[in-house]
């Protein structure tokens, strides 16, 4: 930032010019009603070029964002200046997604400016809901892993901790989802579209990245052999900097996302010789690294193209991190570990261990031991997953080819290891096999995680379970070695945006029974715990999931034109489309309860509307193919007469960050019916259960912890536990009994097996009926299948208890203080970080 360039141990100077714009007689900054309206006026004018009859709904909604961002402006220079001042330990947290959605209804409320808004946007005429719902998402990650890295940058404001986020400002995010006969189909998400209001550009920050090239072996001066990476192809990564507020403080910290730009605009040689198209080809070839977010996630692909944005992250980013860092301590690098953490989240920015060693010492020339030392003590690993498919590797040939000098250094890494451990077990050959940073074998590969233990003095897993997985199985020889090095933190989410944002109805009831600390204290919530026998708040809390439950209906009616029942139980599975996550499951229990009806069509049931959304990867057929069977069902269940409003299957196309908004506040229930052991945490069970839902749920990830927190009788435990799928796996199970088990189960793979729900294709879904009955069933799904049914019936039956449920409800809301992401950012901090929370003081207090 330019202010930042100043010298910051003093005050900057001010000249009369400036003095003269000083923010306190700045009508841009004021927070009553006529200067939010005179800023509004204004930006329309100034920053769009409009007036009241060429303007769109979208430039008052720009108007808007320009009057809110102004107010943050001041504050956040304010901070970035603290944190020189202070000399600041600071915290950077990289990853290649963070799916922040919109951020102007949440910069509003951190800010405290709702009230103030709504009345001076009410007051012009316009309706400042509409306007917000203008907002595209930014919807730059997959699913969970980029959600908690927004919901972290939320907390770590919040808690005025100096914090940084890095990635990648990709031109397109997620895909875009539409269902056309039932099948998914994919649009390029073109956000940038409009402008984003809230990105400052920052062409002053551009770094070159290097790829390609050959390393040059040369004795330098003292005669010290050292290595120059040459003959590279360089691109441009420049800057784009977007504010993160905390709640109701000063703080505003900084998300610095990386575009990549071509060095040159264009090739001269090719331009002057006529060939136009030649000389654009390598701006465009550049810029591609940028373009677009991989949507997969729980999997890794091995393209070249990936490298290459990991690289960018990385190489942009520690460039950044260390010109910050010598500003105050110059080329004294003793001090890095005491001033600079990075946590990696995933191995994704797992490249930044061999980058850090390679600036270390081909650029500012520290010997091995030194540069290992601040290396370890800088990095924090997180892992999300205990996949295989998903933990990352780089074939050797790839590396060498893309990144030859970061492949030396990973040989020398893992020969310095294998040579500690081979110490520590003489002759045990196997495990230095598993240990080792290399995978042998006929193409050599890079292992990332192995990398990323051996490179940070801090390996975390997202919730209990998993952690003890990655111990016991995943890195048990690393565990044995190292046990110190591994810890826990189980995820959490922003009660900011996640309950007070979203849920307006229930926010406001909750604070005129327990005050509104809990918006910085989830733990308070407890308090609501009295009032679970209190008939009149009830009641109250029953109205507000009901309005809830309205907005959601009218939405799907909207959108989908079809009508569902307001008082069934809306039965909720929304996340990424993955054969763990089980929607088969659910879709197979939507068959059972569709059957019955149609058996005893006299009988009395709860009626359930079964919702569903999520994106499959465009390259994930069987994922795919899940979301065409549940539309499919969803055909035949909601056309069919005899089931009238006792039954509806819905799938909402586009799950996103704002349809997640939307649809957890009205759910009655909350399904997370992973494969025990296989959902590292999850964080949309915390999400639903926050906003009173009920949740439906395996013994996996974070569900064990809520289960603990509200008790086992407020929540629906079922299946197999994650030891039990794990033997069944070792010593194999025959999924056919299961199937011959159960009549019903038998009747309903009939049905999808003799194209019930695909009479045009009959054989449509047999991929699926094969991955269940000739290939093992890997996610256990008939084997869990009884125990789901038994558990969804017990579910209905308490239903029917509308005093039982909203007490359920009210407690599970009450013991949800565990799952605030505030709570795991203060675990992070310090167990992992070691840094220190820095309020910020604003020069003009008054304000
Ligand atoms: C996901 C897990 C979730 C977890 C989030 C956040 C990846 C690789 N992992 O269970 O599947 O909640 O990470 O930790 O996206």
């Amino acid at each position: 930032m330019k202010t930042s360039k100043k010298n910051h141990k003093k005050e900057p100077a001010k000249s009369p010019a400036m003095e003269k714009l000083s923010p306190s007689t700045n009508e841009f900054q004021g927070t009553d009603i006529k200067s939010l309206q005179k800023s509004f006026v204004n930006h329309l004018e100034y920053s769009l070029a409009k007036d009241e009859y060429s303007a769109t709904k979208r430039d008052f909604f720009k108007s808007l964002a320009l009057s809110v961002r102004d107010r943050l402006i001041e504050r956040w220079i304010e901070t970035q200046q603290t944190y020189y001042r202070e000399g600041a330990k600071r915290i950077y947290y990289l990853s290649m997604e963070f799916l922040l959605g919109r951020l102007l209804g949440d910069a509003i409320s951190n800010l405290g400016l709702s009230r103030n808004i709504n009345e001076a946007i009410t007051d012009l005429g316009y309706d400042p809901e509409e306007l917000m719902n203008l907002e595209s998402d930014a919807a730059l990650g997959n699913g969970g892993l980029g959600r908690l890295a927004a919901c972290f940058l939320d907390s770590m404001a919040t808690l005025e901790l100096p914090a940084y986020g890095y990635g990648i400002r990709y031109d397109y995010g997620i895909f875009y989802q539409r269902i056309l006969n039932g099948y998914q189909k994919e649009y390029p998400d073109n956000w940038l579209r409009y402008g984003n209001p809230w990105e400052i550009e920052r062409p002053e920050y551009i770094y070159h990245i290097k790829y390609y090239g050959r390393v040059n072996e040369y004795k330098d001066k003292s005669g010290r052999v050292r290595f120059d990476w040459a003959d590279t192809d360089n691109i441009i990564a420049m800057a784009y900097d977007t504010p993160i507020p905390g709640y109701h403080n000063n703080t505003v910290n900084n998300l610095r996302l990386w575009a990549a730009k071509s060095t040159r605009e264009f090739n001269l040689e090719y331009f002057n010789s006529g060939d136009y198209d030649r000389a654009v080809e390598d701006k465009i070839e550049s810029e591609t690294i940028s373009k677009v977010l991989y949507p997969r996630d729980d999997f890794y692909g091995g393209r070249e193209l990936r490298l290459k944005q990991e690289y960018l992250l990385v190489s942009a980013t520690l460039q950044d991190i260390i010109r910050r860092y010598k500003k105050t301590h110059s080329d004294n690098f003793s001090l890095f570990p005491e001033k600079v953490a990075i946590q990696l989240n995933d191995t994704h920015p797992v490249l930044s261990i061999p980058e850090l060693m390679r600036i270390l010492l081909d650029i500012e020339g520290l010997d091995w031991d030194e540069a290992w030392d601040i290396t370890v003590k800088t990095f924090g690993y997180t892992n999300h997953t205990v996949m295989p498919e998903a933990l990352e590797k780089w074939k050797v040939k790839l590396l060498e080819l893309v990144l030859p000098r970061h492949l030396q250094i990973i040989y020398e890494i893992n020969r310095r290891w294998l040579g500690e451990i081979s110490q520590k077990y003489p002759g045990d050959e196997e495990r230095v096999r598993t240990l080792s940073i290399i995978e042998e074998g006929e193409e050599k590969n890079i292992r990332m995680a192995n990398l990323a233990i051996v490179g940070s003095h801090s390996i975390n897993g997202v919730a209990a379970l998993h952690t003890e997985i990655l111990k016991k199985d995943v890195f048990r020889e690393f565990y044995d070695y190292w046990p110190e090095k591994f810890n826990n933190k189980t995820n959490g989410i922003t009660q900011r945006r996640w309950l007070k944002l979203c849920n307006p109805g229930l926010s406001e009831l909750i604070t005129e029974k327990i005050g509104e600390n809990w918006i910085t204290n989830l733990a308070e919530l407890k308090k609501l715990e009295n009032f679970v026998d209190d008939e009149a708040f009830r009641k109250k809390w029953n109205k507000v999931q009901r309005q809830n439950k309205i907005r959601l209906a009218e939405y799907i009616h909207r959108k989908l034109k079809t009508e569902i029942n307001t008082d069934s139980l809306f039965d909720v599975q929304v996340k990424r489309l993955h054969e763990y996550k089980r929607q088969l499951l659910n879709a197979l229990h939507a068959i059972t309860l569709y059957n019955r009806i149609k058996a005893n069509p006299d009988s009395e049931v709860v009626p359930r509307t079964i919702i569903f959304g999520g994106k499959a990867a465009p390259a994930y057929a069987m994922a795919k193919l899940i979301i065409k069977l549940i539309n499919s069902i969803a055909d035949v269940v909601n056309h069919d007469d005899g089931i009238d409003d006792k039954l509806k299957v819905i799938f909402i196309p586009n799950y996103s960050v704002t349809l997640a908004e939307l649809i957890i506040p009205a759910a009655d229930l909350s399904e997370q019916i992973s494969t025990a052991g296989m959902e590292a945490s999850g964080t949309g069970n915390m999400k639903f259960a926050l906003n009173g839902a009920l949740t439906v749920g395996t013994l996996d990830g974070a569900n064990i912890e809520i289960r603990e927190e509200v008790g086992e009788e407020n929540i629906f435990i079922f299946g197999l536990k994650s030891d039990e799928v794990s033997r069944r796996r070792r010593e194999g199970q025959d999924p056919r009994s299961y199937y011959n088990g159960n009549a019903e189960l038998k009747k309903i793979i009939e049905m999808i097996q003799n194209g019930f729900f695909s009479p045009e294709e009959p054989n449509l879904f047999k991929p699926i009926i094969e991955s269940l009955l000739n290939q093992g069933d890997h996610y256990m799904v008939l084997a869990d299948y009884e125990s789901y049914v038994k558990c969804q019936e017990k579910i209905s039956q308490t239903f029917l208890d509308r005093d039982k449920w909203l007490k359920m409800s009210i407690l599970n809301v009450a013991n949800m203080g565990k799952f605030s992401s505030d709570r795991t950012i203060k675990e992070y901090a310090k167990e992992i970080w070691d840094a220190k929370s820095i309020p910020i003081k604003l020069p003009h207090p008054d304000l």
